[in-house]
């Protein structure tokens, strides 16, 4: 029994009292009586499915109630898509009982419709049978992409990060119908520039719908200060369908370089009570300027006096 199917029950007759073993015609009598009665509603199907590709109006089903045979009742329809919203997406030939939908539905928007049917005396308007209701559950397809949140990442990773996992979590949702291959996905890094070192992504315990960004091997600075990744979520549906997120990864200087003197030597004189500027040494240091990694501290390790 699928979902999407709908089922007019069968309303058994509470009237079944009359047996008696002892006298087969009433025994026949009182069969032809619980067909007739049970046939109230006939059990019927109405297969739903999203964006159904039309013309429009589409049947959808056709109601039977053996009080229709002598032309005498009409058929009403009501409840979602037809007296709630989204108004005038079902009517019913009120004569034949044929239900009609209109457009195409979006599952993701109405996954279920409540609807109410009853049958009619034609001429006054009463209600000839207990009303059917029943639930109808549209059958989903494949036609949302999983995407991630946010679709772009900045994050910023030191260049002496050790090998591992990055600051960086990619997260995706995907709206086709919970637990169905139309809604799980799987997620990879598609493309990188530059190549290396090698970005993937690695699982986190107990979600598949989030991953974290992590590399082999390590960041130069000074060969690549920004990489470009594109990862990729593809849902397993039919046709499967996929999105990508990027990832900026803008790589922090570390404190690589040791600072080096422009000159190994230098002289300078002085006079003697003398108070004045005598020397300016300076460093070159290929970390990155007015970091820390750049800002030498200098200290005099030996001196000596000269005596005149
Ligand atoms: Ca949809
Ligand atoms: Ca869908
Ligand atoms: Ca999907």
């Amino acid at each position: 029994m699928t979902k999407s199917t709908l089922f007019l029950i069968l309303l058994a007759l509470v009237d079944v009292a009359a047996s008696s073993k002892k006298d087969t015609s009433n025994r026949e009598k009182r069969d032809a009586v619980l067909i007739r009665s049970k046939r109230r509603w006939v059990l019927s199907t109405i297969d739903l499915e999203e964006n159904m590709p039309g013309p429009y109006p589409a049947l959808v089903t056709q109601l039977y109630n053996d009080k229709k045979e002598d032309n005498s009742v009409k058929f009403r329809i009501k409840g979602d898509g037809v007296t709630q919203g989204p108004i005038g997406l079902f009517t019913i030939e009120e004569n034949s009982g044929i239900v009609y939908v209109h457009r195409p539905i979006d599952r993701e928007m109405y996954p279920i419709f409540h609807v109410d049917f009853d049958v009619l005396d034609r001429l006054t308007g009463d209600t000839l049978d207990k009303t059917l209701s029943f639930n109808v559950e549209i059958k989903d397809k494949n036609d949302n992409s999983p995407q991630f949140t946010p679709s772009t990442i900045h994050a910023p990773v030191p260049e002496n990060t050790p090998e591992g996992v990055l600051q960086a979590t990619l997260q995706a949702h995907d709206n086709d119908l919970k637990d169905t291959p139309n809604s799980q996905f799987t997620m990879k890094v598609v493309s990188q520039d530059p190549a290396s070192p090698k970005l993937t992504l690695k699982d986190l315990p107990f979600t598949t719908t989030v991953k974290q960004l992590a590399f082999t091997g390590c960041f130069d600075y000074d060969k690549a200060r920004q990489y470009k990744v594109l990862v990729e979520a593809r849902d397993q549906g039919t046709p499967t369908m996929s999105s990508t997120a990027t990832v900026i990864l803008d790589i922090i200087d570390s404190n690589t370089h040791p600072p080096e003197f422009s000159s190994a030597t230098y002289n300078t004189e002085v006079m003697e009570m003398e108070l004045k500027e005598i020397l300016r040494i300076g460093i070159k240091d290929k970390d990155t300027p007015n970091t820390p990694g750049s800002r030498a501290v200098f200290s005099i390790l030996k001196g000596f006096k000269m005596a005149f």
